[in-house]
């Protein structure tokens, strides 16, 4: 046994796991289903460190030094419980399997609690990045027990994304906080990307640009506080024109935008932790409307928004105000992502370091972004921070903001541009810091058709109104 680590699934990722691993040093012991896959990395890449192929499960298991590492690579869902089924039988106490799979949290803490029972410890750990990431450095997400980390932990370090010479992996928490945490990473870049979507729709529309011109003024904006791999690759996308046609890129893709699923667990997550994360709802359903041929064709050729042509005073004004409005609305994404997760380490019992997941974001992942170690610094000066928006620092860019995103989310809606993302996020915004909200007046309602009572304001307990009765007269439940 000499591994130090064994990756089983050698599709894109794994085998990229697995090199990375490799060129860091560490004895790999490789496995997969189908074992040319095995054949082909060890053929391709095997100059590339040590590895050991292993065609059986058994010799797979033999090839580790104990306690084992053993990572799983493949399809989330059946094949992965198929595999820990297949492994957990040949392992020994105090042995570790790793699950680097896109897995639904709740189904890592399942799968952890099973495993614990056996005397095994189970990482759900999130790997952000794809597959260029899973070679040359992704973020990596670890859940699972702080003695499985201690023994993963320096591994994790080597291979991951480094910042200013930081990893970009840290022990999230326990069981599925790791896997949670990559799909509140996926639903904040599903609201990331619908908001610059709908940054480069309002330029067009509104002001009129081509993309080209829309490319360079994010490049433009790549340089200031939204520097980010989104907005470089969408610079890169839209400055891209089709061969075979000549006509810009973007033209010539067919607008219907496809989901993996960690968007919608997302937001079916946060629907059961009653967190409002509509920015990141809304983007989640801007897919899926675009989707929908048939409702399209339907609503096509109604009537929309007036429409006038900016000067190019005008249109270069308007640019700034989207900036503005853009980053207000990803501000309000990113903290409603974070709140969930303080949400779901109430609901779960997890210690999650807010401060840390903003710290291993700013690499590897497709979120990185300069704005994600002003993050990790506001947690850095408030550990205890309850919003974003309570470091003095977010709180004065989003007062900033105010006139120039409410002034965007006004042209849009007159000329008829839909801006969901930007509006939910801007509602959120102004539910959140009302004084009073409706919520007074559906409480009235509940307790009209189905006597759920309500609170006062003026006085403790629970109160029901007899409606029915002439007088009205209210009574304490
Ligand atoms: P895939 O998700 O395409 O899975 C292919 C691998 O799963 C192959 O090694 C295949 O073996 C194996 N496999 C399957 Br399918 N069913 C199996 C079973 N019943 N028993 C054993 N092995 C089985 O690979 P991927 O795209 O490399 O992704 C791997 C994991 O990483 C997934 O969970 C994915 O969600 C996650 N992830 C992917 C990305 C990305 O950018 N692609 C990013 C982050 C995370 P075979 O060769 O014998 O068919």
């Amino acid at each position: 046994a000499t591994a130090q680590i064994g990756v089983t699934g050698l599709a894109v990722m794994g085998r990229n796991l697995a090199r990375n691993f490799a060129r860091h040093g560490y004895t790999v012991a490789v496995h997969n289903r189908t074992p040319t896959r095995t054949k082909a990395l060890v053929e391709e890449f095997g100059h590339e460190g040590a590895f050991v192929a292993a065609e059986t499960a058994e010799e797979f298991v033999a090839a580790l030094e104990r306690p084992r590492r053993l990572m799983i690579m493949v399809q989330a869902g059946a094949a992965t419980d198929a595999v820990i089924e297949e492994f957990a039988s040949l392992l020994e106490p105090g042995d570790m399997i790793i699950d680097g799979g896109n897995a639904h949290f709740a189904e890592t803490r399942r799968r952890e609690r099973a495993l614990r029972e056996r005397g095994l410890h189970f990482v759900g750990a999130g790997v952000s990045g794809g597959e260029e990431g899973a070679l040359n450095g992704p973020s990596i997400m670890p859940g699972g027990s702080p003695e499985a980390y201690a023994s993963l932990g320096p591994m994790f370090e080597k291979i991951s994304a480094k910042v200013d010479g930081e990893p970009c992996t840290t022990h999230v928490g326990t069981d599925g906080a790791g896997h949670f945490v990559k799909m509140v990473h996926n639903g904040i870049e599903y609201a990331d990307m619908q908001l610059i979507g709908e940054a480069y729709d309002l330029l067009r529309q509104v002001a009129g640009f081509s993309p080209a011109a829309i490319a360079e003024i994010f490049r433009e904006w790549n340089k200031g506080r939204l520097d980010s791999y989104l907005i470089e690759i969408t610079a890169e996308v839209l400055a891209h024109t089709d061969a075979a046609t000549g006509k810009p890129f973007v033209d010539v893709v067919a607008d219907a935008a496809g989901q993996k699923g960690t968007g919608r667990w997302t937001v079916q997550t946060a629907l059961e932790l009653g967190s409002p994360v509509t920015a990141i709802a809304q983007a989640t359903f801007a897919r899926a409307a675009s989707g929908q041929s048939a409702l399209r064709g339907a609503y096509r050729g109604l009537p929309g928004g007036t429409s006038w042509d900016l000067t190019s005073y005008e249109a270069e004004r308007f640019t700034a105000q989207v900036e503005q409005a853009l980053y207000a609305s990803k501000l309000i994404a990113y903290d409603q992502g974070w709140k969930m997760i303080l949400d779901a380490a109430d609901e779960f019992g997890w210690e999650i370091d807010l401060g840390a997941v903003a710290k291993i974001w700013r690499g590897g992942c497709i979120i990185r972004a300069a704005f994600l170690d002003r993050i990790r610094a506001a947690y850095a000066a408030d550990p205890g921070l309850v919003s974003l928006l309570s470091d003095a620092g977010f709180a004065a860019e989003i007062t900033d903001a105010q006139v120039p995103w409410r002034e965007v989310i006004a042209i849009a809606a007159r000329r008829g541009v839909p801006v969901p993302a930007f509006s939910a996020a801007l509602s959120y915004y102004d539910s959140l810091r009302a004084e009073r909200l409706p919520a007074a007046l559906t409480q009235g309602q509940r307790d009209y058709f189905g006597a759920h009572t309500y609170r006062r304001v003026d006085r403790e307990g629970s109160f029901h109104t007899l409606w029915g009765t002439a007088d009205r007269a209210e009574t304490e439940a």
